[in-house]
């Protein structure tokens, strides 16, 4: 059930975000981090998303990111991905910032996308820092090393305590700090500076809607929150718009 209330907001709306995390593209398959199948279940997140323990072992963290790579290279954007695709094209200004580092919004068609903790389809040298694409799957060798140089590479992604990328964060606080309406999809909101977005948007007088299947720590001060899968709750929400 979709309140008339959200509608109304969505019809004045000028500017629209969405923020995303591993929720979102649960549906095409990928484990999430957190809860009974996440990731973090199985692997210990100090021992594989550190820049410690890529310098302790850089053979298991590669080994684990390519039995991701393989995952997420089958995956195909769901009916989330393409409804939020979709919304790109509705209102005046719209902006998907995604801590996935699945490409999947890509992939469904939205362009004006902010991935704050990279992309897995892109590696970074360790010695000269140049970021490059690469698609190989499985890797072609592991730990992978640099064409030009020799040295270690690493996936280009943000791992706990490393920083964001200056421009990213920056883009995401502008676009929060000047969104009417935010969707909060597919997170558990307990990751920062990411899970501060949100307050940005209520702090200017901004409407958060959250869609989970479980409450989070966000879902006190969200103004809506829809219980259930993002890729039924945001079709209803689009077919209620659209209707
Ligand atoms: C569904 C669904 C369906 C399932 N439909 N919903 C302030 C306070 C405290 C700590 C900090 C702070 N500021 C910074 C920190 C430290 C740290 C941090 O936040 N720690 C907290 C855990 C306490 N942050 C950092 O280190 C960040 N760097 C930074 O801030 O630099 C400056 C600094 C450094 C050190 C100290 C202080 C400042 C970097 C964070 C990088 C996170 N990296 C990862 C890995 C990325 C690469 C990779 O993927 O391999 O990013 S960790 C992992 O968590 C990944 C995710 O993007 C991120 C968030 O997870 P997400 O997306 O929310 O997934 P889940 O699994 O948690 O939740 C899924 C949700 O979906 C659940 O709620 C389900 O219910 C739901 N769901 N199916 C709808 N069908």
């Amino acid at each position: 059930m979709v309140p008339e209330e959200l509608i109304n907001f969505l019809r004045k709306a000028k500017k629209v975000s969405v923020l995303t995390g591993a929720g979102i593209s649960a549906e095409s398959g990928i484990p999430t981090f957190r809860g009974e199948d996440g990731l973090w279940k199985k692997y210990r997140a100090e021992e594989l998303a550190t820049p410690q323990a890529f310098a302790k072992d850089p053979v298991l963290v590669w080994e684990w990111y390519n039995w991701r790579r393989e995952i997420i290279g089958k995956a195909k954007p769901n009916m989330g991905h393409i409804t939020i695709a979709k919304w790109e094209k509705i209102f005046p200004s719209f902006w998907v910032i995604t801590q996935n580092i699945d490409g999947l919004h890509r992939l469904a068609g939205s362009k004006n996308i902010v991935e704050l903790h990279g992309n897995i389809w892109k590696v970074r040298c360790t010695r000269e820092g140049i970021v490059m694409e690469n698609r190989d799957v499985p890797l072609k060798e592991i730990p992978p090393k640099c064409e030009n140089c020799g040295a270690l590479l690493r996936p280009h992604v943000v791992w706990f305590g490393e920083s964001l990328s200056i421009e990213d964060i920056e883009m995401a606080e502008e676009i929060s700090n000047s969104s009417d309406v935010m969707f909060v999809v597919g997170t558990s909101s307990v990751v920062y500076p990411a899970a501060s977005l949100p307050f940005l948007t209520k702090r200017r007088g901004g409407i958060v809607v959250e869609i989970n299947i479980s409450e989070t720590t966000l879902t006190p001060y969200a103004d809506f929150f829809f219980k259930g899968k993002a890729g039924e709750i945001l079709p209803e929400i689009d077919s209620r718009l659209n209707g």
